[in-house]
């Protein structure tokens, strides 16, 4: 018999997890990924990801990155592979910023440990910081960074060797549910019939049902690394991850790692809507300029020759908040959406979460607040 008990569409980030996880249960299941494991046409490529435990967004978001952060381990365990890096994170900005005050929120509320430092005390332990006077900063000691490229090969390893079958290269071209409640899934290479099914497929998602329109939105994103003066000052051992609220708008930055400069970013660049099949991936400069402009202005240490640049997607929902369900009308179907460019770093969770949703409809990881029905009134 070939049906499977659960076929899962895009191994990037969110699918490969998925797999594992999936795999690891004893289901029978094949990941369909159109591109390359892992490719760079997504949102799953640039090397480093932060990942921070003191999580500004909201203090719901707290219970998933405790196991996040417990699954990058056993990974990194389990395969061997260099997943996940401490390096510290720092949220600030000027006084009353959200990233600040939102981060102290979610630190307060869930005991968890960090710092609240001035200006002058970010520069003097890190010395590649140089923020304005008045700017308030949390550290956290447990922030850091994932690296999505080992992650995703490392989830389809371990997935692999669980015995699920991954195949690249194979482009879902339709789905449709059978009458028992299953899904027939159509290809370019073949036809598949399973119990389940998960979309996983990043900013193609919305293309595979309607329930998503308009809920998972992908943006054009760029990141830029440049070259500091001193090295040393930007390395994982003496440079903490950060996100910063400043007039210029929402930044967040990374240490040197395997690239020969500081990463930064903005989010929601120039905030320009795209169609994955069709966005111009090749950064420009006007994308380096903005990104520029900030290294100058906060890390100018920093601020030497451009050593690379890039383009990636966020998927935006409505409220930033993820998308984690089974389609309203396709309870066999599960889906992992909309992680509006902070997804990431919970991926080794998302994994565990939609393989509960396909395997068992539901799970028991507190997900009330990623509902779809939250938009129903909208
Ligand atoms: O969630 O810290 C984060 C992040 C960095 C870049 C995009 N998102």
């Amino acid at each position: 018999d070939d049906r499977y008990d659960v076929v899962v569409i895009g191994v990037g980030g969110m699918g490969s997890a998925t797999t594992y996880h999936l795999a690891e249960r004893g289901l029978d299941v094949v990941g369909l990924e159109r591109y390359d494991i892992p490719h760079t046409m997504g949102s799953s490529h640039g090397i480093t990801r932060i990942i921070r435990r003191a999580y500004y967004e909201h203090p719901d978001y707290i219970p998933l990155i405790e196991r996040a952060y417990d699954l990058w381990d056993d990974l990194a365990e389990e395969t061997g592979r260099d997943v996940l890096h401490r390096t510290g994170s720092i949220d600030a900005g000027p006084e009353d910023n959200v990233v600040f005050e939102g981060s102290l929120r979610s630190c307060e509320e869930h005991d968890i440990p960090h710092e609240v430092l001035t200006s002058a005390e970010v520069s003097e332990r890190f010395p590649g910081y140089d923020l304005p006077e008045g700017h308030k900063a949390l550290y956290q000691p447990d922030g850091g960074f994932v690296v999505p490229e080992q992650a995703i090969v490392g989830h389809a390893e371990a997935a692999q060797a669980a015995g699920a079958e991954v195949r690249a290269r194979e482009r879902v071209l339709d789905w449709e549910p059978t009458p028992d409640e299953g899904v027939r899934v159509e290809t370019d290479r073949d036809t598949y019939e399973a119990d389940a099914m998960v979309l996983a497929a990043g900013a193609w998602n919305y293309k595979f049902t309607d329930a998503l329109e308009g809920l998972a939105v992908p943006e054009r994103q760029v990141l830029g690394w440049f070259q500091p003066e001193r090295p040393a000052t930007f390395e994982p051992d003496s440079f903490p991850v950060w996100n910063l609220k400043v007039p210029e708008g929402r930044f967040y930055g990374l240490p040197i790692y395997d690239v020969p400069g500081m990463k930064l970013g903005k989010y929601h660049h120039f905030d320009e809507d795209v169609d994955p099949d069709e966005y111009d991936r090749e950064p420009n400069r006007e994308d380096e300029r903005l990104l520029r402009e900030v290294v100058e202005n906060y890390f100018p240490e920093a601020a030497g020759p451009t050593m690379r640049l890039a383009t990636c997607m966020f998927t935006n929902s409505p409220d930033e908040h993820f998308i984690l369900d089974t389609l309203p009308d396709h309870p066999q179907v599960a889906v992992g959406a909309g992680f509006s460019g902070h997804g990431f770093k919970f991926a080794s969770v998302i994994g565990e979460i939609l393989a509960d949703l396909a395997a068992d409809g539901e799970t028991d990881h507190p997900i009330e607040m990623f509902g779809l029905d939250r938009f129903d009134d909208a």
